[in-house]
């Protein structure tokens, strides 16, 4: 316990005028059920702006299932840990560690843009404790991750591209249901380097392209019974002005004897299709977000791979 309340004192810590770290740590939590949900919110340390280089994850497998940290403008709590949700506002997520897989690098000159005027003055970081046999001492976590970060304005501005269905509906007993989505790309270049797959359990695999003058490329595909953490994307799939984005989430309602909805609850089901893309400094968009339903006639090209199943 005690190293555990050492590290939560320490704040960000000058190494020199321009660049500057962050400790993001749980203040000695000691999470009481299984598949807690503990999180964490933390000022930025600058009204100016600022950008995130790099993440350090500082988290064990034996206690971590998944480790999230969003950006947001009002936080659900300011002073204690929170136990339930994490932003009053839209949250962007920034980072993802999970269990077992390697975590995601910033390209060289790529930053997430923070304080200022970034609509980002707060950190988040929402801990998922899953098993808590490890915590059977009663001992204090204090799991997080430090960030880097520098004041030198970055090239290149690091965002989220999300994509998710809201109405798919998934029949008990039907094999495959697909939740298409795709959206029209109107905005600057867009440079994905990782993608990020979430659904709950009924999810079998999960598929992102760019589609161009009617060909697809893959941006990413997975399966999101793996780890949800960002792997790495296809570098050669570039978004532009007139492209079309797309994903497809393929769900089984095997086992199931009622509807499964979109929602929350574990018992619900979800289709997130996550794109971190880097974007000139010059006309940076830090957050879209596609929720509009594929059509069918779209769909119709998708190739084949985003049919099959990544068997775990
Ligand atoms: C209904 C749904 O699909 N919710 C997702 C996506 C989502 C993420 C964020 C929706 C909103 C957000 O502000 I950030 I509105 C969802 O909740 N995904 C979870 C986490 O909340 C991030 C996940 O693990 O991807
Ligand atoms: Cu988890
Ligand atoms: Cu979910």
């Amino acid at each position: 316990a005690g190293g555990c309340v050492s590290r939560i004192k320490q704040q960000h810590i000058l190494t020199n005028s321009q660049n500057f770290s962050m400790d993001l740590r749980m203040p000695g939590v000691v999470p009481t059920k299984s598949d807690n949900y503990l999180c964490m919110a933390f000022p930025v340390p600058t009204s100016r702006d600022a950008y995130i280089v790099d993440f350090i994850p500082h988290a064990s497998m034996d206690k971590v299932h998944h480790m999230l940290l969003f950006g947001c403008q009002t936080p659900v709590s300011t002073s204690n840990y929170c136990v339930q949700g994490t932003c009053v506002d839209e949250a962007s997520i920034m980072y993802a560690w999970a269990r077992n897989a390697p975590p995601t690098k910033l390209p060289k000159d790529v930053g997430f843009k923070v304080g200022g005027n970034s609509g980002m003055s707060y950190f988040v970081l929402q801990i998922h404790y899953g098993d808590i046999t490890a915590f059977r001492d009663h001992h204090r976590d204090c799991s997080g991750l430090t960030l880097q970060m520098t004041s030198k304005p970055q090239p290149f501005i690091a965002g989220i591209y999300l994509l998710m269905s809201v109405d798919t509906v998934i029949l008990p007993g039907k094999r495959v249901t697909n939740a298409d989505i795709a959206c029209d790309y109107t905005s600057y270049p867009i440079y994905p380097f990782a993608f990020r797959t979430h659904t709950h359990r009924l999810g079998k695999v999960v598929s992102g392209y760019r589609i161009r003058d009617g060909k697809w490329s893959l941006i990413g595909r997975q399966s999101p019974q793996l780890p949800q953490a960002f792997y790495p994307a296809n570098k050669e799939v570039s978004v532009e002005y007139g492209d079309i984005v797309a994903a497809r989430c393929v769900f089984t309602g095997e086992g199931r004897t009622s509807k499964t909805y979109i929602g929350g609850t574990s018992a619900d089901e979800m289709c997130n299709f996550y794109i971190m893309y880097y974007m000139d400094s010059k006309h940076a968009i830090p957050y879209m977000n596609c929720m509009e339903t594929g059509f069918k006639e779209l769909f119709q090209h998708i190739p084949a791979e985003a049919n099959v199943p990544i068997t775990v």
